[in-house]
């Protein structure tokens, strides 16, 4: 194993600047009340650090819109920036001790703190690159010149590799080189909303991308061996998960819902294969959106099973 198997850190992010609708901040509470962190620790055997506390950072966010106007097209960038900066820190220091750190959100901008504090933590600790699998419906790899939409939880991947490039610190100018991610390492399941920009980025740089339709047309089975096999052994690896790249079936409650997704069990085999490697060390479950279903309490409900689902199945549940 390349992280502590006892030991777990805890990053609750309730977050919501990285997009435009309100409830996404509060799907951390949803899934801790639902029992999700006693599960780990009494089901699991984990030793739960951190707070079970969810983070709101009141300190780090401008007092008022008007205080963060867009930059480069960008919304929040300020308050993006500045809190998945101090996310950063927290997941390098669950990380630096060795701990396998699980992040639950909020919004998938704040990937770019969780995948930026990791992978320094990773490179210092064991003295290699962390490998990132990116599970999702989007490429979040838009650079804020290439988004239609401005959206900074559609960009993270972009700040991460350094394809997008900024200087101020105070719009992710604080990514420095040891907190990047090798686009090598970066792989994708689950695409099926991919914007045409996107497309040439990954075109470009040659990124290792899945989408639905090699998963109807190879299994999941052979995708995620094929996923394992273009990171390689023996390289630690960070889960991404979007729970859009669940089918809206399952995870009904979320922002950017997109038909034809992976089932419920389909996402559950991806988290199980990759626990199996042995080299998982950081885990992040976003875009949980308590306030987002047609029909409220069942895809609240059913949405917070399958996120539940999914973190357990990452952290060995179904090891027998
Ligand atoms: N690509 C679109 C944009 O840049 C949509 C991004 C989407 N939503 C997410 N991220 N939930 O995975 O705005
Ligand atoms: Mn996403
Ligand atoms: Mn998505
Ligand atoms: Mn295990």
């Amino acid at each position: 194993y390349l992280s502590n198997q006892e030991d777990l850190g805890i990053v609750a992010v309730g977050f919501s600047g990285g997009q435009g609708k309100v409830g996404v901040d509060e799907g951390p509470e949803v899934l801790i009340k639902s029992g999700l962190l006693t599960q780990l620790h009494t089901e699991l055997g984990y030793n739960i650090h951190g707070d079970d506390k969810v983070h709101l950072y009141p300190e780090l966010l401008p007092k008022s819109q008007d205080d963060d106007p867009p930059y480069r097209g960008m919304k929040n960038p300020l308050a993006v920036s500045a809190v998945t900066r101090r996310i950063a820190e927290q997941t390098y220091e669950h990380s630096r001790q060795g701990r396998m750190t699980l992040t639950l959100g909020g919004d998938h901008s704040i990937a770019i703190g969780t995948v930026a504090g990791v992978a320094k933590a990773t490179r210092e600790r064991i003295g290699r690159e962390t490998a990132v699998i990116w599970v999702d419906a989007h490429a979040d790899i838009n650079t804020p010149e290439d988004s239609d939409s401005g959206n900074i939880h559609g960009m993270p991947l972009a700040f991460l590799t350094g394809i997008a490039k900024e200087e101020r610190e105070e719009y992710f100018g604080w990514i420095k080189e040891d907190m990047r991610l090798n686009p090598r390492k970066l792989v994708y399941i689950g695409l099926r909303d991919v914007d045409k920009a996107e497309k040439r980025i990954l075109r470009e740089h040659n990124i290792k991308a899945f989408s639905m339709f090699d998963i109807d047309r190879h299994g999941i089975g052979r995708v995620v061996e094929m996923a394992l096999a273009h990171i390689g052994n023996d390289t630690p690896i960070h889960l991404s998960f979007d729970v859009d790249a669940l089918d809206p079936q399952w995870a009904p409650s979320t922002g950017t819902p997109v038909r034809g997704g992976l089932t419920l069990r389909e996402g559950d085999y991806i988290c199980e294969s990759v626990h199996q490697t042995g080299s998982l060390v950081a885990v992040d479950l976003v875009e949980v959106n308590p306030k987002l279903a047609e029909d409220q309490m069942v895809g609240v409900q059913e949405t917070v099973r399958a996120g539940c689902s999914l973190v357990r199945c990452a952290l060995g549940e179904s090891l027998l």
